[in-house]
């Protein structure tokens, strides 16, 4: 028997590395249910597994997933109750954002981040293709990032073409297995790319002649960096469905709201038409950003069908 963590995984094919840096194609033998939640997936990268080499030709049939430390979902199409698991067993996510070509945004950053904070994943915000930022688009990075750090995210500004603070970011993933998120055509590959030279991931070669991403990734797959980092590259994503939490509980993965939240009235204030709500007074003095505040209403005007009660 060996052990081994998914690197990649292709319908019913999973590679899986194992500690003495074996890699071997493996099918899952039988059916799995983890967590009692449907997902399309049974077996995500960064899934632990144990597996046994069957074959001549040396593929490998996994027995048994170990258990999760955490994991990111997304809604594997609108209306389905289905989940697809992105990746599991993270320590830290990275949130590619970039303020042109294309724009991401705050919508998208903040219901990223409430995922991330329900799944108790710290998340740093990397802000892409400064190079071609103009006066605009710096007086702009400078407010984002700004009001994402006053909030206690970690933000850094880069250029995965100049190279402009990417050993920042790659000395602090040493060690540590990160996801790279963001919509289509933000520098994700790009940038795993510049702090991997030889790699040789394909990106997108005329995207700068057009505003919007054509999903280049098709796949999440790990790549190891030369210092110890497990660093998975995933598909663009083009919105975050907010998952595995009830209504009443959104404003707990707003730090800021959530920390005002104390001195609110009513215990039960949802924060969006109660008398002397403290969030709202925070909001009106400049506490509270109205942008965050803003994409806090537009989640809880959101029809509920188009959401999910936590499965498990
Ligand atoms: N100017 C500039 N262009 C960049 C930068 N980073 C990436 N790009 C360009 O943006 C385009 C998309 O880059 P990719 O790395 O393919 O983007 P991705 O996020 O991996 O996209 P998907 O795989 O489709 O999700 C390419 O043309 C890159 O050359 C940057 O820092 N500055
Ligand atoms: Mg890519
Ligand atoms: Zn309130």
């Amino acid at each position: 028997m060996k052990t081994g963590i998914v690197i990649k995984t292709t319908g019913s094919w999973h590679t899986v590395k194992t500690a003495e840096k074996e890699v071997f194609d493996c099918k899952i033998k039988g059916r799995f249910r983890i967590n009692g939640i449907v997902t399309t997936n049974p077996v995500a990268v960064g899934d632990y597994v144990d597996f046994k080499i069957v074959d001549e030709d040396q593929t490998g049939l996994i027995s048994k997933i170990h258990d999760r430390r955490n994991y990111i979902i997304r809604k594997s199409t609108k209306l389905s109750k289905q989940v697809h698991v992105i990746a599991a067993n993270i320590d830290r996510a990275y949130l590619i954002a970039t303020l042109a070509k294309p724009e991401t945004s705050t919508m998208f950053i903040d219901r990223y981040l409430i995922s991330a904070e329900a799944y108790r994943i710290p998340v740093t915000i990397l802000f892409n293709k400064t190079d071609i930022y103009g006066e605009f688009e710096n007086e702009y990075l400078k407010a984002i990032m700004h009001l994402y750090q006053s909030i206690g995210y970690n933000c850094i500004d880069v250029s995965a073409v100049t190279g402009y603070n990417v050993g920042k970011v790659k000395g602090q993933m040493a060690n540590k297995t990160v996801v790279i998120s963001g919509h289509s055509g933000v520098g994700k590959s790009t940038l795993i790319n510049a702090m991997h030279p030889g790699l040789n991931l394909k990106i997108d070669s005329v995207s700068s002649l057009h505003k919007k991403g054509k999903h280049t990734t098709t796949f999440t797959e790990m790549f190891e960096l030369d210092n110890g980092a497990f660093v998975i590259d995933t598909p663009g994503i083009k919105g975050f469905g907010i998952i595995d939490m009830y209504k009443e509980e959104i404003f707990h993965f707003f730090p800021e709201i959530f920390k005002v939240s104390k001195d609110c009235k009513y215990y039960n204030c949802t924060h969006v038409h109660e008398p002397e709500c403290a969030v709202m007074k925070a909001v009106e003095e400049h506490r509270i950003s109205q942008s965050r505040y803003q994409n806090y209403l537009s989640i809880m005007e959101e029809d509920e069908n188009e959401k999910y009660r936590k499965p498990f």
